[in-house]
């Protein structure tokens, strides 16, 4: 018996259930029981009986099945990458910024392109007049590329690249810019986003049709596994579902089930499994649920270590998942912002007991504009604080051996392997995508979690409770996209005024050609011709003139927010007003909920227009990409009483005042206009001078917004 020993009484379970009894709810302890929105249920105290029979919780990290992390030593030996997302307005700009974070103590470089490059526009395409430089970094070719690289070794600073839709050229660009600066690709590291199939789900970034974007990923992978062996070919992607709604097992099963399918499409190809499985990466969301971010982290090597012996995967590379994590935007909140970094930090903490292999963690303003340099500093140090003054990284995934962390990452695990299951009886992920299955279940997750904050049971403090009585501005960064756009237009005419046109032109249709036969590289034969200085929007276009452009349905979901939504009084009260509205005028209220420019971020679309005609309202969606043009007659075909646009991509300023005056010029400016989504404080007065009748910000309840509208369209049609 060592010094510190003595006798206890020993207790058991039954006591402590009896003691449980006397303080919780009714007497009762199964009150205490949290049930998560992924539907599991989380108990007050767990013991040593929910660990007896896990058969994975007793394994080591850097040994199959991974699930304690795929390194040996992990952070004792090299934390993870600090790498931060960045990029807007030019290439000169961008590049000064990555030069400054990387002697700042940044390790990687994560480039964020504007929608106009990821939608595969010339930033002199009319298109796109409001989303040049916006919200990432405009390039239109390969001198551009070469700015943004500029003096940064690409030998030896990893670089990210988060392209889906426009990967060819932009995946292209990056190679050449590398050739050029005498580095071949070999020795090129880094990761390409070139996720497709999420792409179709949320972020909504494609260009073309899902058939031939497999086909693309599966060149992508052919080349990279040839020829750039320490580059990852592919970042598969559950951010943007979580941000879109999704809970953590949802977004797990369905990443991996994504996983699963660029496995098959790259060994339909030819490829052997273990020649690129290897250089698959993972990106996850860790948001505020903490203990269950780390239990997906966790449960999420595990699954995919099974699916790849599925695959007869040898090497242990093809059988770990390795991973980047960004902490959530979306729990971010517009008020009282500078909470943010507290949410931030907590996530981030998250992460790293999840044993994520690189991450950025978001900037407090996030949730209003794009980061500013002191934002975008403590973000950073954010990171550089947990890595070097804490000890954290001392100890490999020091959660194992938690009763609760290894009964939660069980749990997770069969939870997301049920609907992996489910997925595959459909027939696999691009047929539950393409049926638009997938993109309904998180969008239902995303109206439900949406009616549990506006009802008040999920708390956020600052918004549905603890608000503030006053809120501060914070300092935002603008861009002027006018100027960078002018700037690119310039540029552009340049490079077609200096390059060999006949070679480029050539170039331009074998690519055509081999995207019609199937035959050749798509990669290989960009890389040719964006090193003769086609652009970008050129690159794209002739690749559409094979697979044409893609035009997603716009279903929405019906029903949830209202089931969801308990807090009644109010409801109720609104639904009669509106009731009260049709009986008056013959109709109910008719909204047109649209996204305009190069924004595809539709999930607060989609959430307001389910709670809206849950509401009684008429809601139609406008399409994805809507030129104010196009929207108008679309608003007035529909004889709808208000136009609501969302906006997430900092294209309001211009976007907004330009539907107002289409609405004008085609006779129909009785239809009033309000605006939901991330809009800068100091934008409001320029909004509402605009003629804009309402700006819901995020964190607005909905039922609060519906209120607003209607009197809105009450005051315009008397
Ligand atoms: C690491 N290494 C080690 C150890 N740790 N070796 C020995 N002992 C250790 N403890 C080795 C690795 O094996 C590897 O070498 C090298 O060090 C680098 O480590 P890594 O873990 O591969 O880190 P990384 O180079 O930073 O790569 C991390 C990822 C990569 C996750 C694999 O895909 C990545 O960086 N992804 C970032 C994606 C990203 O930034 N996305 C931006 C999303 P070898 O290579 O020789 O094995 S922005 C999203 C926005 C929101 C949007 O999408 O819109």
């Amino acid at each position: 018996m060592s010094s510190q020993s003595f006798e206890f009484n020993a207790s058991n379970l039954e006591a402590w259930q009896k003691a449980a009894t006397k303080s919780a709810p009714g007497g009762d302890v199964s009150a205490l029981n949290w049930k998560t929105p992924d539907g599991i249920i989380v108990k007050p105290l767990y013991t040593a009986e929910d660990t007896a029979n896990l058969p994975y919780a007793n394994t080591l990290p850097g040994f199959e099945p991974f699930l304690r992390g795929p390194q040996a030593t992990m952070y004792s030996v090299r934390p993870w990458t600090i790498r931060q997302y960045a990029g807007f307005s030019t290439a000169e700009e961008s590049n000064a910024f990555y030069r400054k974070a990387l002697a700042a103590g940044g390790q990687g470089v994560s480039v964020a392109f504007d929608l106009a490059t990821h939608r595969g526009y010339d930033s002199d395409h009319p298109r796109v007049e409001g989303d040049v430089g916006k919200a990432g970094v405009a390039i239109d070719s390969v001198e551009d590329m070469k700015i943004l690289f500029n003096e940064i070794p690409l030998d030896k600073v990893s670089v990210s690249m988060t392209m889906n839709g426009a990967v060819l050229p932009v995946l292209a660009g990056y190679v050449v810019a590398a050739e050029e600066q005498g580095v071949s690709q070999d020795k090129l590291s880094g990761t390409i986003q070139n996720d497709i199939l999420k792409e179709f789900m949320v972020r909504n970034t494609y260009i073309y049709p899902p058939e031939p974007s497999m086909k693309i990923i599966g060149d992508i992978i052919e080349y990279t596994a040839k020829n750039m062996p320490k580059f990852n070919s592919i970042s598969i992607s559950g951010y943007h579902m979580q941000e879109a709604g999704a809970n953590q097992a949802l977004e797990m099963a369905f990443t991996l089930a994504d996983g699963k399918e660029y496995v098959k499409t790259a060994i339909a190809k030819g490829m052997d499994v273990d020649d690129f499985a290897g250089r698959l990466s993972f990106f996850w969301a860790v948001g505020m649920n903490f203990y269950l971010e780390i239990a997906k982290m966790r449960a999420a090597r595990l699954l995919w270590c099974r699916i790849m012996k599925g695959f007869d995967a040898k090497n242990p590379k093809s059988l770990m998942l390795r991973t980047h994590s960004q902490t959530s935007g979306w729990s971010l909140t517009e008020q009282d912002p500078y909470n943010n970094v507290v949410r931030t930090t907590i996530e981030a903490m998250a992460a790293v007991f999840g044993g994520t292999q690189s991450l950025h963690t978001n900037s407090l303003d996030e949730a209003i504009a794009l980061p500013t340099e002191f934002s975008s500093r403590i973000a950073r140090n954010t990171q550089l604080i947990i890595q070097e003054e804490t000890h954290i990284t001392n100890v490999i995934d020091p959660w194992a051996g938690s009763y609760m962390m290894e009964s939660l990452t069980q749990e997770m695990a069969d939870k997301a392997w049920a609907i992996i299951e489910e997925v595959e009886a459909m027939g696999g992920m691009t047929k539950a995508v393409d049926s638009g299955w997938a993109k309904l279940k998180i969008e239902a997750a995303a109206a439900e979690k949406q009616a549990r904050i506006d009802s008040g049971k999920d708390v956020i403090v600052g918004v549905n409770k603890y608000k503030l009585a006053k809120e501060d501005l914070v300092d935002t960064l603008s861009i002027d996209n006018v100027k960078v756009r002018d700037g690119q237009i310039e540029r552009l005419k340049a490079i077609r005024a200096s390059r060999d046109s006949a070679a480029v032109q050539a170039a331009l249709d074998a690519l055509t050609a081999s995207a019609e036969s199937g035959q050749g590289n798509l990669l290989d034969l960009s890389i040719k011709a964006i090193r003769l200085r086609a652009t970008v929007g050129e690159v794209s276009d002739a690749l559409e003139k094979a697979y044409g452009r893609h035009r997603a349905d716009t279903q929405k979901v019906t029903g949830v927010y209202a089931a969801a939504y308990d807090s009644a009084e109010g409801w109720e009260q609104l639904q009669k007003e509106i009731a009260g509205f049709a009986d008056q005028h013959g109709r109910r209220p008719r909204v047109m909920i649209a996204k305009l420019g190069q924004d595809g971020h539709d999930r607060g679309a989609k959430v307001v227009a389910t709670a809206y005609a849950d509401l009684g309202f008429d809601v139609d969606m406008g399409p994805l990409f809507q030129t104010p043009e196009e929207c108008a007659r679309q608003a007035i075909e529909n004889d709808v009483h208000a136009v609501g646009v969302s906006t997430l991509a900092a294209g309001h300023k211009t976007l907004v005042p330009a539907i107002i005056a289409e609405l004008k010029k085609q006779g129909a400016d009785d239809i009033i206009v309000f605006v939901g989504g991330v809009i800068p404080r100091q934008d409001y007065e320029m909004l509402y001078d605009a003629g804009v009748k309402g700006i819901y910000g995020p964190g607005t309840p909905i039922p609060a917004s519906a209120k607003d509208v209607l009197e809105q369209i009450k005051k315009a049609v008397a």
